[in-house]
């Protein structure tokens, strides 16, 4: 089409009629793939082009605002600076050295011993690594259980495959006193077991999760392990929080259960690794008689990743492996760090009269705004459920991005969870400090 544009700026009487024949020759059969339908919205698309056309202070969508540790930025910059290899194709499943410190080092954790080659694949951020899972084992019909509150992606993807998502709620038990945890919101075993079936393929589980912050405990992934072996089932397990914990809770992965590393998928991502998400670079690790399919996905739709950030990846693992279990540790460091950035949000959420669920993990934390009265008087806003008109309110009339957590569940449960925003706080102190003026002017009636 730009071709013809082309052409008819320069002979516009000849090209007239093509343009006319070529806009009747696309609309005369449906140009839309049937895969793409309902699948066109997307929170992280809608919710950045508000940020960008409002700026608001922002707590919104989960990337740091601060550098990545000077450790990985220095291996990037010398990666760059390293030669004509690094500015070529590298290895289409993983960058030799990045494929063999990440099996080095989960192999320490896993319990097993991991094969670079077989065992691991590395993706265009944990985003791709989830797609090629859907992509590779899900088959028409097949069904794919989802515990909800879900990283939004799990459900397009499934969808996408032709497979169906059933979901089941972690629910908030009640609780009378103090602060709410997110360890207070626990998964039924007997309603996730009612929902396999004989076409149950997979579990997709996320711990610590987004947007709650839950951290599964060793009996909580038990559980889930023994329905997966009792029914045949294989787990995504998406840990791209892994280092991300508090308060003693303690990161397990559900591969390292005996009977699991055979059926798990287990995501990471090097963006939350180490703070820098616009790198990119993700992975999935498991068997290699399953991740060989996700191999052929990869293959054929992107091919390999960028080299020089898998390199200063690969640096980054390759220091963590050495310093591991140390106060040196940027796996030890960050969590510090967001420790103090996690109290401090939650205490201007109670200040203001937002009470929030302390993550265990990860670096969201959701608060309940069922207390607070707002008049709106969007009337573009008016057909949506009450945290997406809240937060859309909050944005443009105060200042402040955040995210509404209803996003985060399938339509038959999510005006249960209607009443949550999730924050942000991977923030600057001078970040979180302005969100809390914002707050503090607003419910002062400023
Ligand atoms: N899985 C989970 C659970 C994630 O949270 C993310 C990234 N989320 O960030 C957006 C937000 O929630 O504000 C991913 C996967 C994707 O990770 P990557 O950036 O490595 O593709």
């Amino acid at each position: 089409m730009g071709i013809i544009r082309n052409l008819a700026s320069h002979f516009p009487a000849v090209c007239k009629s093509l343009i006319r024949n070529h806009h009747k020759i696309v609309m005369s059969r449906p140009v839309q793939a049937r895969r793409t339908a309902g699948v066109d919205k997307n929170l992280w698309v809608e919710f950045t082009q508000l940020a960008a056309d409002y700026k608001p202070v922002n707590l919104g969508q989960g990337f740091p605002d601060f550098s990545p540790p000077q450790f990985v930025q220095d291996a990037f910059c010398k990666a760059v600076c390293g030669g004509p290899s690094m500015h070529q194709y590298t290895r289409a499943f993983g960058h030799p050295p990045l494929v063999k410190s990440l099996a080095k080092f989960f192999s320490r954790i896993v319990g097993c011993e991991i094969d670079p080659l077989e065992d691991v694949l590395v993706t265009v951020g944990a985003y791709q690594a989830l797609f090629c899972a859907f992509q590779a084992l899900v088959d028409e019909g097949d069904e794919v259980i989802i515990i909800e509150p879900f990283f939004d992606c799990y459900q397009p993807m499934v969808k996408m495959t032709g497979g169906k998502a059933v979901y089941v709620p972690l629910r908030p038990k009640v609780k009378g006193s103090s602060i709410p945890s997110s360890g207070d919101w626990v998964l039924s075993a007997e309603e996730l077991a009612s929902k396999i079936t004989a076409r149950t393929k997979a579990i997709v589980i996320n711990t610590p999760n987004n947007p709650i912050g839950k951290v599964y405990k060793t009996e909580e992934l038990q559980m889930i392990a023994d329905l997966c072996i009792k029914h045949n089932m294989l787990c995504i397990s998406d840990e791209v929080y892994e280092w991300l914990t508090y308060d003693g809770a303690k990161h397990v992965k559900i591969a390292s259960l005996p009977g699991m590393w055979e059926r798990t998928i287990t995501v990471g991502s090097a963006g939350k690794t180490f703070s820098a998400t616009g790198w990119k670079v993700g992975w999935a690790i498991g068997s290699g008689n399953i991740m060989k399919h996700l191999k052929t996905i990869h293959q054929n739709t992107v091919y390999h990743c960028a080299t020089a950030a898998q390199e200063a990846v690969a640096q980054g693992f390759e220091r963590e492996y050495e310093l591991f279990g140390t106060p040196e540790s940027y796996f030890q460091q960050l969590p510090a760090m967001l420790h103090l950035k996690r109290k401090k949000l939650a205490s201007c959420l109670e200040g203001v009269g937002l009470q929030p669920v302390m993550p265990e993990g990860g670096y969201f934390m959701i608060a309940d705004i069922s207390s607070v009265k707002v008049d709106f008087n969007d009337e573009s806003t008016k057909d949506e459920p009450p945290d997406f008109r809240f937060v859309k309110w909050l944005t443009k009339e105060k200042g402040l991005g955040t995210i509404p957590v209803s996003a985060f569940y399938s339509p038959e449960h999510s005006k249960e969870f209607d009443k949550y925003i999730r924050f942000c706080f991977v923030k600057e102190d001078s970040t979180l400090d302005a969100a809390e003026d914002i707050l503090r002017k607003w419910s002062k009636g400023e």
